[in-house]
């Protein structure tokens, strides 16, 4: 069947590349983007995603939290960020931290706690390890995944220590993964005009070697839809692959859908349109063979469209999140976070079998009382 549809198809002889196996190219990419074959190019994706993944779609029980939006950065496609003078700026305390956490808890038992933040400029390197470690002493059995390689990178400045070193610090502190942020799209034409200020691609890339060698497992984003070519992402698909060879220390990609509200780059507001989200999602699965899950971020993405996605090669659907401030203060008008019974109503509605797993990717099972355990 899907034989039949391809030979018709004016990227006919890329998808046979993809089915069977072989690496897609640059310019293989390039011609994928550049086709209005998308439903083709998306079954095919979905073929994919059913090889590596079968019918289930991974969820995870989490919640985010953002500690400070004061950030030394200031990338212009950011609406979080605030300057320390900025009267709404804010930066928790490691017991703030603690209480947001404990709200939940009692009601979702999640798994998993998300922490990312801006670069604040005087937060001392005790802050947080302490932070790890408190949450670590009371939710022994949560993971953290927290802190982008960006924030790495500066906190592993304020500590005065090298990249390595600090991320052991922190896995010695409860650190448990990187999340994929601060990758944005690779290519200095692009971070020169969306984040100049922010480190480069290359040492995005270094951050994450160094964490896979030490055993800490990380996501990987590309943030599109603003000024980016079709060539520039997929050169950035292909680096992730890449790095992946070396290391396999990926876990997901994650497309992130650019929001421009309240932002400098608000003045494109040509978001990204429909097709162009769905390309995405499957371009990723086709050319990223090697990154075993493509999580769609439904906050960016829209419920029902994140829906679609898990179609067009999407297999994890993240997650009942619970506070979200990155996206919605750039427009977003999603929901904050998702009840467990919400999330699993969504998935189920695509056909698809939802699978609670942690945040590695191992599979949750509940008891009555709804405790997790990991099997
Ligand atoms: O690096 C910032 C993006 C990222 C905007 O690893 C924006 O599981 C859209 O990386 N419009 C941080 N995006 C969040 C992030 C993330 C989110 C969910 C899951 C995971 C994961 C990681 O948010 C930033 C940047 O790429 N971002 N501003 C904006 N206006
Ligand atoms: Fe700071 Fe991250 Fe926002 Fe850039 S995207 S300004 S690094 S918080």
């Amino acid at each position: 069947m899907i034989d039949q549809i391809i030979e018709k198809s004016d990227v006919g002889d890329v998808l046979r590349k993809a089915l069977d196996g072989q690496r897609l190219s640059v310019e293989d990419g390039v011609r994928l983007f550049e086709s209005d074959d998308i439903h083709v190019i998306g079954a095919v994706a979905n073929e994919i995603r059913r090889r590596i993944n079968g019918n289930r779609t991974y969820y995870v029980v989490n919640r985010h939290i953002n500690y400070t939006d004061i950030c030394k950065n200031r990338c212009t496609f950011c609406a979080y960020s605030r300057d320390m003078e900025d009267p709404d700026a804010y930066a928790m305390s490691v017991g703030e931290v603690l209480e947001r956490a404990e709200e939940y808890y009692e009601q979702i038992k999640f798994t998993e706690l998300h922490i990312v933040g801006g670069l604040h400029p005087t937060l001392p390197f005790e802050y947080y390890t302490e932070m790890l470690s408190t949450l670590k002493g009371r939710f022994p059995e949560v993971h953290i995944q927290a802190f982008t390689a960006v924030e790495i990178v500066h906190i592993s400045e304020v500590a005065g220590l090298s990249v390595t070193d600090t991320l052991s610090a922190l896995k010695d502190a409860g650190l448990g993964s990187l999340p994929g942020g601060g990758a944005e799209v690779f290519s200095p034409r692009v971070r020169g005009i969306v984040c100049p200020e922010k480190m480069p691609g290359t040492k995005w890339l270094q951050v994450m070697r160094e964490a896979h060698k030490l055993g800490i497992k990380t996501n990987s984003t590309m943030l599109y839809g603003h000024v980016e070519t079709y060539k520039e992402r997929v050169e950035h698909m292909v680096t992730l692959r890449e790095l992946q060879d070396e290391t396999g220390g990926f876990m997901t990609f994650i497309p992130l859908k650019f929001h421009p509200e309240n932002t400098r780059l608000a003045h494109l507001a040509v978001k990204p349109n429909s097709i162009d989200d769905l390309k995405i999602y499957s371009i990723g699965r086709l050319m990223i063979d090697n990154i075993p899950h493509v999580k769609v971020f439904w906050i960016m993405l829209g419920i029902k469209f994140a829906q679609v996605a898990l179609s067009y090669g999407a297999d994890d659907f993240d997650g009942t999140v619970i506070e979200e401030k990155i996206t919605h203060r750039a427009g977003a008008t999603t929901p904050q976070g998702l009840t467990v019974a919400d999330l699993l109503a969504h998935i189920t509605e695509t056909g698809t079998t939802p699978v609670e797993r942690d945040t590695v990717y191992n599979e949750v099972t509940r008891n009555a009382i709804g405790m997790p355990a990991i099997s």
